[in-house]
């Protein structure tokens, strides 16, 4: 491949997808107009709907008007919202089906998926040309930009179809044209098999970039596919609005329209990188540049499963959360379904999420103030998840509130093929045969003496591997989930056992500190002290081999460092600067700085 453009790139998009989920599971609602609604409000419309007028967003009373016949399905609700379970899972049957033919695929939304099938067409070109040579497909569904008419006429479609063929087998120069072709045949191959295995009809766009498959695909639906080539490309775009684009449907297609008089993709041909800069920064600018040009050099990221997992709730009028026991029934109810798709989704993609973004908004004077907090995730627990949610909302104290939700990401994978405990299993049994090594140069258990030797044992067993492998479990080593470090192997259990008492320890230490009591410490110092100066000795807190002499003064170190971390964090959510400069938080932050400087002299 020269260039990112001579990939080939396909956007499958599922045909008014809730729709054809309901009437597959209700067959009598197949062929009738229909709608999904949710909270009242139509989110799915069946062509035969659409065909009477019937669009989305409007209340279903307002569909029942328009269209006294119209079928109408309240998707299921869980946790007092609405549940797309049914929705995403038959959108996953769809995937396992694209799966089977093509890796590199990124699932961009419920119901679509990009692919670069670039490899598949390579080879399968010259077969696939033969046969449409010798007119043995006909490739039934598909549509050319610039050839093939803007309706859904049939007879325009295939007439323009045949002629583009036509040019494209006689001319063996135009390569890209030769690939589309072929990528169309492999298309028609795919819808047929979603709709053989899975009953759902879907639409495809079939060009060289991502923006261009989008476009490509809404422009004839459903059931139908469409083929863009870079030569139709000035044309095709003097009839599309701005907004219609890729990205450009939200605040950047707006500005577009308001600070350069672009309607349609046309008019953004006239503008140079420079002007373009005048208020876009620079890599907005250049790609709005390229764009303009039909070039798009985004890829196909493999990617199977979504990005980030949430659960969201407005609460409309009279619905807004006006109080403290409003909010926490609310986040329980999210949290709780925020976990049920998690461990779902953790059974299905082996990953497990690392951060919660807490999201909420309220009204202030008619206005609507969004906010947005993220934090570390270590735990599936509903009650934990809820309490932050509730800390970082009730903090802010803002009422009413309108809409909160709780949204889970930065997936880890915590397993590459095959289950959950199998992973571990193998990894466990990998372990084990590594152990020799891995004991080499160690101190002897045995070597060591006093009440230390049982704390000593414990972090002279830990091996750094397993606490990278928990790690990788539980990015969060502080909130650590029981109910899931029951599955781990013993090892994994016991690293983590290790882990939370080196916390514990400091902790009991920091506790000690703060109350204005240094013994605690002491007593650390004191049981260390008592082994074998010789020696190295493993940090609980980092991980480092610390020699035996110097491992007190390393652990008043972490003392004094979580210490001061911990009043970082209080400052950090404090609302008000601390104002008193002789108050006791102030003393003892004192005290603190007083210690790292003793440690640096
Ligand atoms: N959906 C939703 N909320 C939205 C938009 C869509 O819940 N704001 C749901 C309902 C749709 C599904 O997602 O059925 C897929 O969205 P699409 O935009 O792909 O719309 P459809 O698949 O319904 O119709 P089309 O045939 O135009 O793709
Ligand atoms: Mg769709």
């Amino acid at each position: 491949m020269s260039s990112p453009e001579d990939r080939i790139i396909v956007l499958i998009d599922m045909d008014c997808f809730f729709c054809q989920v309901e009437s597959r599971d209700q067959p009598h609602l197949k062929g009738h107009p229909l709608v999904v609604s949710q909270n009242n409000v139509v989110l799915a419309v069946s062509y035969e709907a659409r065909a009477l007028g019937v669009t989305r967003f409007i209340r279903s009373e307002e569909a029942k008007k328009k269209c006294p016949s119209i079928n109408i399905v309240n998707s299921p609700i869980s946790h007092g919202k609405s549940d797309n379970t049914k929705y995403r899972m038959a959108g996953q049957e769809v995937i396992q089906v694209l799966k089977q033919h093509c890796e590199t695929m990124e699932r961009a939304s419920i119901d679509e998926a990009y692919l670069d099938i670039t490899k598949l067409v390579e080879s399968r070109l010259e077969s696939s040309l033969n046969t449409l040579r010798d007119q043995k497909t006909s490739l039934a569904n598909t549509f050319v930009v610039g050839y093939s008419g803007v309706s859904n006429d049939e007879a325009e479609r295939s007439e323009g179809l045949q002629r583009w063929l036509k040019q494209v087998l006689d001319d063996i120069h135009d390569d890209q044209a030769r690939r589309l072709a072929t990528a169309a045949m492999i298309v028609e191959e795919l819808r047929k098999e979603i709709l053989e295995k899975c009953s759902f009809t879907c639409s495809a766009g079939i060009s060289h970039n991502k923006a261009l498959a989008k476009l490509a695909c809404g422009l004839h639906k459903p059931n139908k596919q469409t083929i863009l080539t870079t030569s139709e490309i000035p044309e095709l775009f003097k009839s599309i609005p701005v907004n219609k684009v890729r990205n450009l449907g939200g605040k950047i297609g707006k500005q577009l329209m308001e600070n350069f008089d672009c309607r349609v993709m046309a008019d953004l041909m006239r503008f140079s990188q420079q002007e373009l800069m005048k208020t876009f920064d620079e890599k907005t600018a250049k790609w709005l540049f390229n764009i303009a040009r039909g070039i798009d050099h985004e890829l196909v990221t493999p990617r199977l499963t979504c990005k980030s997992i949430a659960a969201s709730k407005n609460f409309f009028g009279k619905a807004a959360i006006t109080d403290l026991e409003g909010l926490k029934e609310w986040v329980g109810e999210l949290a709780g379904d925020l976990v049920e798709r998690l461990q779902q989704d953790l059974e299905d993609n082996q990953r497990r999420a690392t951060t919660l973004t807490v999201s909420f908004q309220y009204l202030v004077e008619k206005k609507t103030v969004s906010q947005s907090k993220s934090c570390g995730m270590g735990t599936y627990k509903r009650e934990r998840i809820a309490e932050t949610a509730f800390d970082i909302i009730s903090r802010n104290m803002q009422m009413p509130i309108v809409l909160i939700s709780l949204g889970a990401n930065k997936f880890v994978e915590v397993q590459k093929t095959g289950r959950f405990m199998e992973y571990f299993k193998r990894d466990g049994e990998k372990k084990s045969s590594e152990t020799e090594e891995g004991e080499r140069g160690r101190p002897r258990v045995e070597e060591m003496s006093g009440i230390a030797l049982k704390e000593k044992k414990d972090v002279l067993e830990s091996d750094g591997a397993n606490l990278v492998k928990l790690k990788e479990i539980f990015p969060d080593l502080e909130d650590i989930d029981q109910s899931v470090l029951q599955l781990l192997p013993i090892e994994l259990q016991n690293e983590a056992t290790l882990y939370m008492k080196g916390k514990d320890k400091s902790e009991e230490c920091k506790n000690t500190i703060s109350g204005g009591n240094s013994s605690g410490m002491k007593t650390v110092r004191s049981e260390v002290s008592s082994g074998n100066r010789s020696l190295k000795i493993g940090c609980g807190e980092c991980r480092e081999m610390i020699p035996g002499d110097k491992y007190s003064e390393h652990c008043d170190f972490h003392i004094a460092q979580n210490l001061q971390e911990s009043f970082n964090q209080s400052l950090e959510y404090s609302r008000t600067r601390i104002r008193d400069r002789r108050s006791p938080r102030r003393n003892k932050t004192r005290r603190i700085e007083s210690y790292f400087g003793k440690l640096e002299d």
